[in-house]
């Protein structure tokens, strides 16, 4: 491994180690010529500008002049190739880490820090990091792909215009079940988790939202309530169904696949994934309803390598690259651009892309401001520990 030109020990997204020369740094100085509107050609480029929100007047730089993006994204949520194909092209190392809940990311990110270039939260923590000034506004000049995003995405509620994310994949939460394992019946209502085959080994999500969701509908309530007597609805439904549960987890492929679990609450694409090990395996939206959500390419504040990470964004926008990662992951892909490259079967299958009136039953996880949203993680703490 020792490279008498190495400047640094970089770790790659698959935790194998390598290191970085001068001349691979060297290799991607046009890029920051670029990218850093003449600011490249010194080791440490200008300062980043203050926080502006008008994309078109947005300059993003790297702080730290060197070939190197860090970025934390959910397990399980990448084509082998999109990173190897990366830094082939660019000369840019990633290091690639991995968490499992949006608020795993929130504590790593608010601890400060983290040294991250780019992050993947889901949109209802868009506004929330936001409002704790966690995040840079992007800067569209870099993101020329930009146009290839899917006109709904382009007008997201959550961020109107893409000024602080750009969309990775979407889904829906609903339930996973493997029909043999469960008796050969279908699953359609959250009573499953009742059923004798279930009992104690069955999965709910580790994540806030989500989990109370499941509580919310199982007690007949909107899951973007802010009624604290339905959140207490919430949890007693919760920490009855604890009773019946085998675990909380985010991480439900390996179980799915296994066999281990023949039933948990999952994201749509982790079942298909399962699927490919596990063919039992299917994926439903219960009678008692379900949530979608898209999960967001940010730059936090505090990124050393800001403009690398604007072309981490522009790369994963095209059309080819999109298609490969929704093609492996398995959820949906909000580049319209790459659809011609998605796989037509997964493209008709409904449960990864549904029909507009189906859509209109799982509604989007809604950031509910700092006060609720305070009820919401004191009420799964309350699940959690009780
Ligand atoms: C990745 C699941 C991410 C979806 N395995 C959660 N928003």
């Amino acid at each position: 491994m020792a490279d008498r030109d190495a400047v640094r020990i970089a770790r790659l997204w698959d935790g194998r180690e390598r290191p970085v020369t001068r001349r691979a740094m060297l290799r991607s100085t046009a890029f920051f010529a670029l990218a850093a509107h003449g600011a490249a050609g010194c080791a440490i480029s200008e300062p980043v500008e203050p926080r502006r929100t008008d994309p078109r007047a947005t300059r993003a730089v790297n702080e730290v002049e060197e070939p190197v993006l860090n970025f934390f994204n959910w397990t399980d949520y990448v084509d082998e190739d999109t990173i190897p194909g990366f830094e082939d092209e660019t000369g840019i190392s990633v290091t690639y880490d991995n968490f499992s809940s949006n608020d795993e990311l929130e504590a790593k990110l608010a601890a400060g820090g983290s040294g991250y270039d780019l992050i993947v939260p889901s949109d209802n923590f868009l506004r929330r990091f936001l409002r704790s000034d966690l995040l840079n506004p992007l800067d569209h000049d870099l993101i020329p792909n930009l146009d290839n995003l899917d006109r709904r995405f382009r007008e997201a509620e959550y961020d109107p215009d893409n000024r602080y994310s750009v969309p990775w994949a979407w889904g829906t939460t609903g339930l996973a079940f493997s029909r043999q394992a469960l008796g050969g019946a279908d699953v359609t209502s959250l009573d499953a988790f009742r059923l004798a085959a279930a009992r104690g080994r069955s999965a709910l999500l580790d994540e806030a939202r989500d989990a109370m969701a499941l509580g919310l509908l199982g007690a007949g309530h909107d899951p973007n309530t802010t009624d604290p007597g339905e959140l207490e609805d919430a949890v007693e439904y919760l920490l009855d169904l604890k009773g019946v549960l085998g675990q909380i987890t985010s991480d439900v492929i390996e179980p799915l696949a296994s066999g281990q679990a023949p039933l948990a609450q999952a994201w749509s694409g982790d079942v298909f994934q399962a699927m490919e090990t596990n063919p039992e395996l299917d994926f439903v939206i219960p009678e008692e309803g379900g949530l979608s959500w898209v999960d967001l390419l940010c730059v936090p504040r505090s990124a050393p390598h800001a403009a690398n990470a604007h072309r981490f964004i522009d790369h994963i926008l095209r059309p080819e690259v999109g298609g490969r990662l929704a093609n492996a992951i398995q959820y949906g892909s909000p580049n319209a651009a790459a659809r011609p490259f998605v796989d037509a079967e997964l493209l008709a299958d409904e449960r990864i892309y549904p029909s507009p009136e189906a859509l209109a039953r799982v509604p989007f996880t809604r950031d509910l401001g700092p006060e609720v949203e305070g009820r919401y993680a004191d009420a799964w703490t309350r699940v959690k520990t009780g």
